[in-house]
């Protein structure tokens, strides 16, 4: 075979991409059955498949997804087959479908466009924890088999369509990072209510999803092509990485026991046309469409330029660089205004939270949670330090327990990187990381846990030569900081600097330092700012007083998130 030297993601504002339309309807025009297993069609009907990917192929594709879409350990349980012979054979199906197709076009004299095959992963079938019963870990292993098998049976890259919870992505798209050099397409699914099963929004998918290393993201299923518009436009406002879209022929209804499907051809090239326009990169169907409704997407789209196509990368990537972290349901973007991120769930000082924590008693940390957000914080940090207990175990109970009793994004703060990774990794969502600093140690630890799960991080302007003697210092900090992160491909609009204070009992100009530094370091480098104002007053009296005036010095300086104690309303009103 001749070795493949284009990827998919070469084609990238060279054309627009055409996928496949839909696998699982078409299977059922040609025989398969209600309750019948359209994995084993691959064995039972390999010529079916073979010709459904031909007539896509045909139709103009660019690639076909593989009839894997059950394709897991848990699906194909007391099927008889493993995951590996059928994604080996419907790697092969597709694979031989490519072939034939460019052969016949090579006969008709015609140069054979590039015919990509996207190893296709869906969801497993079963509810992760808490909801569900299935574990995080274990999720992330079945996806693991299932791409190793694409790997090896040739699979040109890794396409986890109609996802309906996040979470659940997130662990494939791990499965595929940690395991091959595969481009990987990732596509969700909304309902009508404009969230996903698990309750996600455009903005909190784009944002957990498109910092995690994948090449393309976008939405399939789900609704008719009129409906999915509104969401594509949201997904493409935010999306930094070119954007699928691949809609049903309508919503499903059964009409005598048949399943039928109400957009006609015209009325879906329409509405694909709207979505070029807007600016997506790649398009196809997905139930209810077939090759007639792909071939004219095809010559809709022939000569003519859309926004994808012009697109200028660096630009985009830029202009759509917001700093935002998210939980599961909720995304906090830092824009103009003030963040209250809340502190007492750390046990600085705090004997009683000590206390709990020793106890394993969660449910001190769930009130705090809820009294803070009560309060006004909009972002929650979690320290749970302390060196009696195991801040490993402790600090991903606190994560699960604060995420089920709120649902604003957490800030993850420990001094143990081995915890900040674990955290990152297992929060649903997408965390701040508190933090790291200018010391070469630091961003080699921290840096490559931010890249990898597409965290945003604070970056605490200190070094190996400590704490910074005034402004300049501050600012070439943040400038090594920066530059540092650009070299593991962290945008800056990830970075939320901390300018730090100490307390002015000891220096006096350490205030006016502070405040100077966050005024340039916006003013030089667009980036937004965080500050635990209250070191400004220890060994001090008249604490409150003296904290409520540098914070609002502060956030006249322009500080977004100050770092406080969301209960005082001194502080929450300034
Ligand atoms: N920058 C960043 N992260 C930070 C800080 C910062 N994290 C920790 C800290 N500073 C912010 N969090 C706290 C938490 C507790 C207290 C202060 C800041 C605190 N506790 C009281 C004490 O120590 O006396 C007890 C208060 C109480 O009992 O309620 O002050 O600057 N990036």
């Amino acid at each position: 075979m001749k070795e493949k030297t284009m990827k998919i993601t070469d084609l990238f504002g060279k054309k627009i991409i055409i996928c496949d339309g839909a696998m699982g309807t078409m299977m059922q025009k040609y025989g398969l059955g209600a309750g019948e297993l359209p994995e084993a069609f691959n064995f039972t009907n390999p010529d079916v498949i073979t010709k459904i990917h031909e007539a896509y192929y045909r139709a103009g594709s660019d690639f076909v997804s593989t009839n894997t879409f059950g394709c897991n350990r848990y699906k194909l349980a007391g099927s008889g087959y493993t995951v590996q012979e059928v994604v080996t054979q419907a790697v092969h199906l597709a694979r031989e479908a490519a072939k034939r197709v460019s052969e016949e076009e090579r006969a008709r004299g015609k140069k054979p466009g590039e015919k990509f095959v996207g190893m296709d992963v869906a969801p497993i079938g079963r509810l992760m924890e808490p909801v569900g019963d299935l574990p995080f870990d274990e999720a992330y292993d079945m996806f693991k088999e299932q791409i190793l098998a694409g790997v090896d049976a040739g699979a040109d890259f890794i396409f986890f369509e109609t996802f309906t919870d996040i979470y659940e992505l997130k662990a494939g798209v791990l499965a595929a990072k940690e395991n091959c050099d595969l481009p990987v397409f990732c596509s969700v699914t909304f309902q009508e209510d404009g969230r996903m099963l698990m309750g996600s929004d455009p903005l909190t998918a784009v944002n957990i999803l498109q910092d995690l290393g994948i090449d393309a993201l976008g939405i399939n299923c789900s609704l008719g092509p009129k409906q999915i518009i509104g969401i594509a436009k949201q997904i493409l406002a935010y999306s930094k990485l070119p954007v699928l879209v691949q809609p049903n022929a309508g919503l499903p209804r059964v009409v005598d026991g048949e399943t039928v499907y109400d957009v006609d051809i015209d009325a879906y090239v329409e509405a694909m046309q709207e979505l070029l326009n807007a600016g997506i990169a790649i398009a196809g169907g997905c139930c209810g469409t077939n090759p007639e409704y792909i071939a004219a997407l095809v010559k809709s789209v022939e000569n003519k330029d859309y926004p994808a196509l012009s697109a200028d990368v660096e630009k985009i990537r830029i202009e759509k660089a917001v700093t935002a972290v998210s939980s599961s349901t909720e995304t906090v973007i830092l824009d103009d205004r003030i963040r209250i991120i809340g502190e007492r769930i750390n046990p600085t000082g705090k004997k009683l939270l000590k206390e709990a924590l020793k106890a394993k008693d969660l449910s001190y940390i769930e009130n705090e949670a809820i009294s803070q957000v009560k309060a006004g914080a909009e972002i929650l940090d979690i320290n749970v330090g302390l060196p009696e207990i195991d801040e490993y175990e402790m600090m991903l109970e606190a994560i699960r327990k604060v995420s089920s009793v709120v649902s604003v994004p957490l800030q993850i703060d420990s001094a143990d990187h081995r915890v900040i990774e674990a955290a990152a990794r297992y929060y649903n969502g997408k965390p701040m990381i508190n933090s790291v600093n200018g010391k070469k140690e630091s961003m080699e630890t921290i840096f490559p846990i931010v890249k990898k799960y597409g965290a945003c991080v604070i970056a605490l302007t200190l070094d190996e030569k400590g704490l910074p003697k005034n402004a300049d210092e501050r600012i070439s900090i943040v400038e090594k900081i920066i530059n540092t992160a650009a070299a593991y491909g962290i945008g800056r609009e990830r970075i939320v600097v901390d300018c730090l204070t100490l307390t002015v009992s000891a220096q006096q100009n350490a205030g006016r330092d502070t405040l100077e530094a966050i005024r340039r370091v916006k003013k030089q480098y667009g980036v937004k700012t965080t500050l635990g104002a209250s070191n400004i007053s220890f060994g001090l009296p008249e604490r409150k007083l003296l904290n409520r005036t540098f914070l609002a010095m502060a956030l006249e300086a322009g500080l977004d998130a100050p770092i406080t104690d969301p209960l005082v309303p001194e502080y929450v009103d300034t």
